[in-house]
Protein backbone atom coordinates (compact mmCIF):
# COMPACT_ATOMS: atom_id res chain seq x y z
CA UNK A 1 0.00 0.00 0.00
CA UNK A 2 1.41 3.05 -0.65
CA UNK A 3 1.74 6.02 1.37
CA UNK A 4 2.41 9.85 0.82
CA UNK A 5 6.46 10.43 1.55
CA UNK A 6 6.12 14.16 1.84
CA UNK A 7 4.21 16.18 4.49
CA UNK A 8 3.48 20.15 2.97
CA UNK A 9 6.31 21.73 4.11
CA UNK A 10 5.24 25.25 6.55
CA UNK A 11 6.32 28.26 5.08
CA UNK A 12 8.95 29.59 6.46
CA UNK A 13 8.18 32.26 9.19
CA UNK A 14 9.21 35.75 7.72
CA UNK A 15 12.46 37.55 8.22
CA UNK A 16 12.39 40.33 11.01
CA UNK A 17 12.63 43.60 9.60
CA UNK A 18 14.47 46.29 11.71
CA UNK A 19 13.60 50.03 10.88
CA UNK A 20 16.31 52.97 11.21
CA UNK A 21 14.10 56.11 11.58
CA UNK A 22 14.25 59.72 12.88
CA UNK A 23 16.78 62.17 12.70
CA UNK A 24 18.65 60.42 9.34
CA UNK A 25 19.81 61.12 5.81
CA UNK A 26 19.29 57.40 4.79
CA UNK A 27 16.66 56.01 6.86
CA UNK A 28 16.37 51.90 6.53
CA UNK A 29 14.49 48.68 6.66
CA UNK A 30 16.91 45.99 7.53
CA UNK A 31 16.97 42.21 7.97
CA UNK A 32 19.37 40.60 10.26
CA UNK A 33 21.32 39.55 7.07
CA UNK A 34 21.41 42.38 5.88
CA UNK A 35 23.67 43.40 9.12
CA UNK A 36 26.07 40.77 7.83
CA UNK A 37 27.35 43.50 5.02
CA UNK A 38 29.48 45.47 8.02
CA UNK A 39 32.37 43.88 10.08
CA UNK A 40 31.33 41.45 12.20
CA UNK A 41 32.46 41.92 15.61
CA UNK A 42 32.48 38.89 18.76
CA UNK A 43 31.75 39.17 22.03
CA UNK A 44 31.41 37.28 25.57
CA UNK A 45 29.05 38.65 28.29
CA UNK A 46 27.64 37.87 31.38
CA UNK A 47 24.81 39.99 32.75
CA UNK A 48 22.34 39.36 35.55
CA UNK A 49 18.61 39.37 35.29
CA UNK A 50 17.06 40.59 38.17
CA UNK A 51 14.61 37.79 38.23
CA UNK A 52 16.39 35.23 36.16
CA UNK A 53 19.99 35.60 37.89
CA UNK A 54 23.11 35.86 35.89
CA UNK A 55 23.61 34.78 31.87
CA UNK A 56 25.97 34.16 29.76
CA UNK A 57 25.80 34.31 26.32
CA UNK A 58 28.06 34.35 23.08
CA UNK A 59 26.81 37.00 20.35
CA UNK A 60 28.30 38.37 17.09
CA UNK A 61 27.00 41.02 14.70
CA UNK A 62 28.35 44.70 13.61
CA UNK A 63 28.73 47.33 15.98
CA UNK A 64 25.58 49.88 16.23
CA UNK A 65 28.17 52.65 15.62
CA UNK A 66 28.98 51.66 11.98
CA UNK A 67 25.04 50.81 11.42
CA UNK A 68 24.15 54.34 12.54
CA UNK A 69 26.65 56.34 11.31
CA UNK A 70 26.01 54.71 7.59
CA UNK A 71 22.37 56.16 8.03
CA UNK A 72 23.49 59.30 8.46
CA UNK A 73 22.56 60.98 11.41
CA UNK A 74 21.68 64.76 10.85
CA UNK A 75 24.38 66.47 13.01
CA UNK A 76 27.56 67.69 11.34
CA UNK A 77 30.09 65.32 12.07
CA UNK A 78 33.10 67.54 12.02
CA UNK A 79 31.56 69.17 14.94
CA UNK A 80 31.79 67.13 18.54
CA UNK A 81 29.15 69.30 20.48
CA UNK A 82 26.70 68.78 17.96
CA UNK A 83 26.77 64.99 18.54
CA UNK A 84 26.43 65.56 22.16
CA UNK A 85 22.16 66.28 21.52
CA UNK A 86 22.03 63.06 19.78
CA UNK A 87 19.85 60.70 21.62
CA UNK A 88 19.07 56.82 20.35
CA UNK A 89 15.67 54.68 21.23
CA UNK A 90 16.18 51.30 20.67
CA UNK A 91 13.17 49.05 20.73
CA UNK A 92 11.56 45.33 20.88
CA UNK A 93 8.74 44.71 18.72
CA UNK A 94 7.55 43.94 22.63
CA UNK A 95 7.45 47.24 23.31
CA UNK A 96 10.80 47.27 25.58
CA UNK A 97 12.69 50.44 24.75
CA UNK A 98 15.79 51.87 26.11
CA UNK A 99 17.86 55.27 25.79
CA UNK A 100 21.15 55.62 24.66
CA UNK A 101 23.36 59.25 24.22
CA UNK A 102 25.21 59.23 20.71
CA UNK A 103 28.23 60.12 22.74
CA UNK A 104 28.18 56.47 25.19
CA UNK A 105 28.71 54.48 21.26
CA UNK A 106 30.92 57.18 19.59
CA UNK A 107 34.86 56.75 19.62
CA UNK A 108 35.15 60.58 20.49
CA UNK A 109 33.49 59.52 23.63
CA UNK A 110 32.52 57.00 25.71
CA UNK A 111 33.42 54.45 23.05
CA UNK A 112 31.27 51.32 24.06
CA UNK A 113 31.43 48.60 21.76
CA UNK A 114 28.11 47.91 21.32
CA UNK A 115 26.43 45.14 18.93
CA UNK A 116 23.54 44.55 16.78
CA UNK A 117 23.68 40.71 17.14
CA UNK A 118 22.85 38.82 14.33
CA UNK A 119 23.18 36.05 16.48
CA UNK A 120 23.07 34.29 19.56
CA UNK A 121 25.12 31.34 20.66
CA UNK A 122 25.83 30.12 17.63
CA UNK A 123 21.84 30.88 16.75
CA UNK A 124 21.53 32.81 13.69
CA UNK A 125 18.70 35.54 15.03
CA UNK A 126 17.05 36.06 11.33
CA UNK A 127 13.61 35.73 12.60
CA UNK A 128 13.80 36.70 15.83
CA UNK A 129 15.12 40.01 14.84
CA UNK A 130 18.65 41.48 15.99
CA UNK A 131 19.16 41.47 19.68
CA UNK A 132 21.24 44.80 21.60
CA UNK A 133 24.21 43.78 23.30
CA UNK A 134 26.19 46.17 25.69
CA UNK A 135 29.26 44.00 26.87
CA UNK A 136 29.78 46.58 29.77
CA UNK A 137 26.19 46.34 31.40
CA UNK A 138 25.71 44.52 34.56
CA UNK A 139 22.87 44.56 34.54
CA UNK A 140 20.91 42.76 31.14
CA UNK A 141 18.08 44.55 31.16
CA UNK A 142 19.82 46.62 28.54
CA UNK A 143 19.80 43.65 26.42
CA UNK A 144 16.85 44.62 24.02
CA UNK A 145 15.77 41.14 21.79
CA UNK A 146 14.05 41.02 18.77
CA UNK A 147 14.48 44.83 18.23
CA UNK A 148 12.02 46.14 15.34
CA UNK A 149 13.09 50.29 15.86
CA UNK A 150 16.08 52.03 16.35
CA UNK A 151 15.03 56.08 16.27
CA UNK A 152 18.13 58.55 16.23
CA UNK A 153 16.67 62.02 17.73
CA UNK A 154 18.53 65.29 17.92
CA UNK A 155 15.50 67.68 18.70
CA UNK A 156 16.83 68.34 22.58
CA UNK A 157 16.58 71.61 23.00
CA UNK A 158 18.86 73.28 25.49
CA UNK A 159 15.88 74.29 27.51
CA UNK A 160 12.21 72.91 27.92
CA UNK A 161 11.20 76.62 26.91
CA UNK A 162 13.04 76.55 24.01
CA UNK A 163 10.66 73.95 22.12
CA UNK A 164 9.16 75.69 19.22
CA UNK A 165 6.56 74.24 16.94
N1 LIG B 1 12.51 42.67 23.91
C1 LIG B 1 12.88 42.48 25.18
N2 LIG B 1 14.19 42.31 25.46
C2 LIG B 1 14.59 42.13 26.73
C3 LIG B 1 13.67 42.11 27.80
C4 LIG B 1 12.31 42.30 27.49
O1 LIG B 1 11.41 42.30 28.35
N3 LIG B 1 11.95 42.47 26.17
N4 LIG B 1 14.13 41.92 29.08
C5 LIG B 1 15.54 42.23 29.36
C6 LIG B 1 16.02 41.71 30.61
S1 LIG B 1 15.37 42.43 31.99
C7 LIG B 1 17.01 40.75 30.69
S2 LIG B 1 17.72 40.34 32.15
C8 LIG B 1 17.50 40.03 29.50
C9 LIG B 1 17.38 38.53 29.69
O2 LIG B 1 18.05 37.90 28.67
P1 LIG B 1 17.98 36.31 28.48
O3 LIG B 1 16.57 36.00 28.09
O4 LIG B 1 18.99 36.01 27.45
O5 LIG B 1 18.33 35.71 29.80
O6 LIG B 1 16.78 40.40 28.35
C10 LIG B 1 16.49 41.78 28.25
N5 LIG B 1 15.91 41.99 26.95
MO1 LIG C 1 16.15 41.18 33.76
Amino acid sequence: MSQSLTQPTPPAPPLAELALTGDLARPALLTVPDLLAWPQHRARVAFECATSGVRHHGFEGPLLYDVLRDAGPRFDPSRRKDRLRFLVVVAGADGHHALLTWAEIDPDFADAPVLLAVGIDGTPLDRAGPQLVLPQDRCGARHISGIDTIRVDGRHPSRPDAVTG
